[in-house]
């Protein structure tokens, strides 16, 4: 739409100018008299426009010799009535016209990539990012899955980048038997699933590897944290002992040395706070466990589960138990960022029942979760 203000001497000469220069098309928005300060001479002003858009639904008003405007009238014509509804649908039609640019603007952001890659490739670089995967990740899977001569094929294509995916996550075998003792270690943040984690493994441990058990708890910081443990243990009938210090544990360890597992709860610790991490090291160390697992909530931001898997790995933690994985909206992100983790994963928790919810963690188990993502991709 061009919006022009024209000054003239009178109407008539106002409405030529108008004419000359946008054509008949052209409306008159507003018009008033003025006088030159100057010269004390009078004048009119007049704002015309012309909706020269291509898809203009409205035929405006043409000017003519007939029409009235900019004589002063104290009252609305019908004339101007409808001429200012006919503005405001136009005002209205160009405000549509200018959203859908910035939805536009927005989605060619979001796939700004997109131009680049063959078609396939562009409808799996769109998947990923409406999945919330980074750009940087989306580009790196497409780059290497273009490398591998792809057939123009998506759902062949889609299936390769899934497995391209995957290989960036290590798996690990849950607990084994063995004629050693075992000592097992549940870290991790606040809440993230430890100690139930722990109760659901030790319990699969004792019905399935027919092993015999004991369940330590050293979280002896939140209010009936350990008693809560302890009634699981009991109605388990898995033994139960509490741990105020990194002694106390090394005793134990030693008089139960004919224990096939003993399983150790751990409080739940921030893993920005390294001093509280070291005390939890110094129950590690001295117990010298066979697997420190980390439990990683997999809702967490991405950014935290890298920081918290560094933070852990470094006082010892050397496996993922992965929880709270039937909360996941958005599995992008995750998958994302454990394909990032140095540390491998052993146990998918999936829910909060004691022991079905929990199970050893694969390529196929994982590749399920992202086949939901696709699902997701194709509600979107
Ligand atoms: N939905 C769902 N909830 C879970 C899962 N694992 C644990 N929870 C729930 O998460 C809450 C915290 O679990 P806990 O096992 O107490 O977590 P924690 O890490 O020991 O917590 P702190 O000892 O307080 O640090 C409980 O309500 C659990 O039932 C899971 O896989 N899915
Ligand atoms: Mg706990």
């Amino acid at each position: 739409m061009r919006i022009k203000k024209f000054i003239a001497r009178n109407l008539k000469e106002g409405k030529a100018l108008i004419l000359n220069e946008l054509g008949e098309e052209a409306v008159i928005l507003s018009s008033r008299t003025a006088k030159n300060p100057e010269t004390g001479s009078e004048y009119i002003e007049i704002v015309a426009a012309l909706d020269d858009s291509p898809n203009k639904k409205i035929k405006p008003q043409k000017i003519d010799e007939e029409s009235s405007i900019g004589e002063y009238q104290p009252a609305r014509t019908r004339h101007e009535e409808k001429h200012s509804h006919q503005l405001s649908d136009r005002i209205l039609d160009e405000i549509y016209r200018i959203q859908n640019q910035i939805f536009q603007m927005n989605e060619n952001m979001k796939f700004k990539y997109s131009g680049a890659l063959n078609s396939s490739l562009s409808d799996l670089y769109k998947m990923m990012r409406r999945n919330e995967y980074s750009d940087e990740f989306a580009l790196r899977i497409i780059g290497a899955l273009a490398q591998s001569n792809l057939p123009p094929n998506a759902e062949y294509a889609s299936d390769k980048l899934i497995d391209a995916i995957l290989n960036k996550i290590r798996f690990e075998l849950p607990l084994q038997s063995s004629d050693k003792q075992q000592i097992i270690f549940f870290t991790g943040t606040t809440g993230t699933g430890k100690t139930s984690a722990l109760v659901k493994i030790a319990v699969v441990c004792k019905l399935l590897l027919k092993a015999n058990i004991m369940i330590v708890s050293a979280d002896n910081y939140k209010v009936a944290g350990a008693e809560q443990l302890q009634t699981i243990a009991s109605i388990a009938s898995i033994p139960f002992a509490n741990v105020f210090s990194p002694d106390d544990l090394a005793l134990l360890i030693k008089d139960e040395s004919r224990r096939d597992f003993i399983f150790v709860d751990t409080v739940g610790r921030s893993q920005n706070d390294k001093s509280q991490l070291e005390e939890i090291k110094s129950f590690i160390d001295i117990a010298n466990p066979n697997k420190v697992y980390l439990t990683i909530n997999a809702n967490s931001a991405p950014s935290s589960i890298v920081d918290t898997c560094e933070a852990f790995s470094a006082i010892g933690a050397n496996s993922i138990v992965l929880t709270k994985l039937d909360e996941l909206a958005m599995p992008g992100t995750t998958i994302e960022s454990l394909s990032k983790l140095s540390l491998p994963i052993a146990y998918l928790s999936n829910g909060q029942r004691i022991p079905e919810d929990i199970e050893p963690a694969d390529f196929a188990k994982m590749k399920d979760y992202i086949l939901r993502l696709k699902e997701g991709d194709r509600n979107a």
